[in-house]
């Protein structure tokens, strides 16, 4: 059971100063994660603390974009690539909700800006790269100035997986032991690959029929087979360590392949059954294998829904996009506007 000490608003409390100062207006960037070693399971679910560490790589240019104004007519608004959103619908709930963990009672009426540059067409999630744009935001907004393991620590009580998305390359979550949750942080790898492609193969961009946080409690509380899932995510995270260090992209792709497959075991070993795939998913999956077969390196993950991502070579990159067509690859370490990063802008 929670501690009543360790609600959100509490936690975020106890690092505000009593007054906040608002900057004229804020504006940040984070990228979308794809995670290799994968989050799967809460052991408590207010903070989303997670069951098993897990470690992503972040999409460089591909993410979320948020600026926050002050807000001339007294009311909070927010906007979704370009559109007001009614101040009904669960988005804006979400979105002002979190706002008000960081402003508590102080009149500060905001309009929150937030874009997604990730191409619908690739059906990616965009709540880890949104609720980390959006604490980056609200860092610059009121002028918080909290470290990055802070601020990763406050977007993991919006969406887990926000928490890798404060940084970008390889990013490590560390699940942390503490009963307030601030040990359980995402920090980045030092590890360059500029060779590493993730393509994302669209299979369906449907809205998933179960989202990941009833999932991940469905399985927990269903499913035998997860109890030998924070044994595997702990192993496969030591070996993606070691690929990383041996720099083996064979062993880091084969890791993360299997890591997925098994939280998917997890998954389907669930009651009610909780299959994400489509039958164009198993389709591509045994397009992927055929090609192993034949020599192309090609791995693949999966999160919870239908559509693949692809971990493959530069080297590989004109073949793999003539056998899938519409590949979107993502070089997650060129250099571009990648990563995290925030402007302030002083009042006018
Ligand atoms: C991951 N997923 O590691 C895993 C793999 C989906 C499958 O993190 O409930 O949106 O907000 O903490 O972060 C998706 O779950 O869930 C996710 P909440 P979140 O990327």
């Amino acid at each position: 059971m929670l501690n009543e000490n360790f609600t959100k608003a509490d936690i975020v409390a106890r690092y505000l100063p009593k007054k906040l100062i608002a900057a004229g207006q804020a504006e940040a960037f984070a990228p979308s994660n794809i995670a290799l070693c994968k989050y799967w399971g809460k052991r408590q679910s207010e903070l989303n603390l997670p069951v098993n560490s897990s470690l992503s790589i972040s999409l460089a240019h591909l993410g979320t974009r948020t600026q926050i104004h002050p807000s001339q007519t007294g009311e909070d608004q927010v906007m979704l690539n370009g559109q007001l959103l009614p101040v009904e619908s669960p988005f804006a709930r979400k979105v002002v909700s979190f706002v008000g963990l960081f402003r508590r009672d102080q009149s500060y009426p905001v309009i929150i800006d937030t874009r997604n540059n990730i191409p619908t067409a690739a059906g990616l999630a965009s709540s880890a790269s949104g609720f980390a744009a959006l604490t980056l935001a609200i860092n610059q907004y009121f002028q918080l100035q909290f470290p990055d393991t802070v601020l990763s620590a406050f977007a993991r009580m919006g969406s887990g997986s926000a928490s890798r998305s404060i940084y970008s390359g390889f990013v490590e979550w560390r699940m942390g032991l503490q009963e307030d949750g601030m040990d359980s942080h995402a920090f980045p790898l030092d590890v360059n690959w500029p060779d590493l492609r993730v393509g994302l193969v669209k299979v369906s961009t449907a809205v998933k029929a179960v989202d990941s946080r009833s999932g991940m409690k469905r399985t927990v509380e269903t499913a035998s087979l997860y109890q030998s899932w924070p044994a595997q995510a702990a192993q496969d995270l030591e070996k993606i360590h070691q690929a990383l260090s041996d720099g083996s992209f064979s062993e880091l792709g084969a890791v993360a392949e299997h890591n997925a497959m098994s939280m998917h075991a997890t998954m389907i070993a669930s009651w009610p059954p909780l299959l994400y795939w489509q039958p164009d998913s198993v389709a591509a999956m045994q397009k992927i294998w055929a090609l192993r077969e034949a020599g192309v390196e090609v791995y693949f993950t999966m999160d919870a829904g239908p559509n693949l991502k692809l971990l493959f070579q530069e080297k590989n990159q004109a073949l793999l996009e003539t056998e899938f067509p519409g590949l979107e690859v993502v070089a997650p370490f060129e250099a571009s506007e990648s990563g995290a990063s925030t402007t302030v802008k002083e009042p006018s």
